[in-house]
């Protein structure tokens, strides 16, 4: 088993916590440090694509091992909108206006998907995770970030904002994408 350092490489502090804390309950002897390098984001529709292209945007500058976490929420109705143009959804019209989006719209079915690409030893590796549920009537819940007051997770009645980050944990589309690559490093 390894004992080494990890950059996760985001800006995103909500996920940095997320991350850190699982990490850290898995036994891992891995520290993981949070670096906000401006990472160069292509506008392509897969987040593996952009998960990639962000690795090897500073593969030049950063000799030791690092990750990036990749995420976006996709509504079925809306043909998979917002997808990976989530964050600027997000920003320009906020959970408010994806409600507003689906008013009158029975097909609630969404999903969260997270792609991690990892720089390790000098080769890329991936990791998927997707968290299935549907898409509330209104906002509810103040923990999380983003889309967290508006998705419920299949077979519960809360959002994930209505619920602990432990309990989000244990559900999350990150932290299936991230026990994958602790799976990888533990055989490591
Ligand atoms: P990076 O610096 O790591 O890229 P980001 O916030 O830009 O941080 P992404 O592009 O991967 O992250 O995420 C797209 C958006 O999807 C994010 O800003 C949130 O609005 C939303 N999102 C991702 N994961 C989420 C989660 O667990 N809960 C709620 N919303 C989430």
């Amino acid at each position: 088993m390894i004992n080494t350092t990890l950059f996760f490489l985001t800006g995103n502090s909500h996920k940095f916590k997320e991350v850190e804390s699982f990490i850290h309950s898995s036994g891992l002897e891995v520290t993981v440090l949070q670096k906000n390098l401006p990472l160069i984001e292509i506008q392509s529709y897969s987040l593996k694509d952009v998960a990639i292209h962000k690795i090897d945007s500073v593969s030049s500058e950063l000799k030791e091992n690092y990750f990036v976490e990749d995420s976006g929420f996709f509504i079925d109705h809306l043909k998979n909108f917002p997808g990976v143009f989530s964050s600027y959804v997000q920003e320009m019209i906020g959970n408010a206006g994806v409600l507003k989006l689906m008013e009158g719209i029975q097909n609630r079915l969404s999903w969260f998907r997270s792609i991690i690409a990892l720089m390790y030893n000098g080769h890329i590796y991936t990791f998927m995770g997707e968290v299935e549920g549907i898409v509330s009537y209104a906002i509810r819940g103040a923990q999380g970030f983003g889309y967290d007051p508006i998705f419920i997770p299949k077979g519960f009645k809360k959002t994930f904002a209505e619920i602990s980050m432990d309990h989000k944990n244990r559900l999350s589309h990150r932290i299936q994408a991230l026990q994958k690559m602790v799976d990888f490093l533990s055989l490591k």
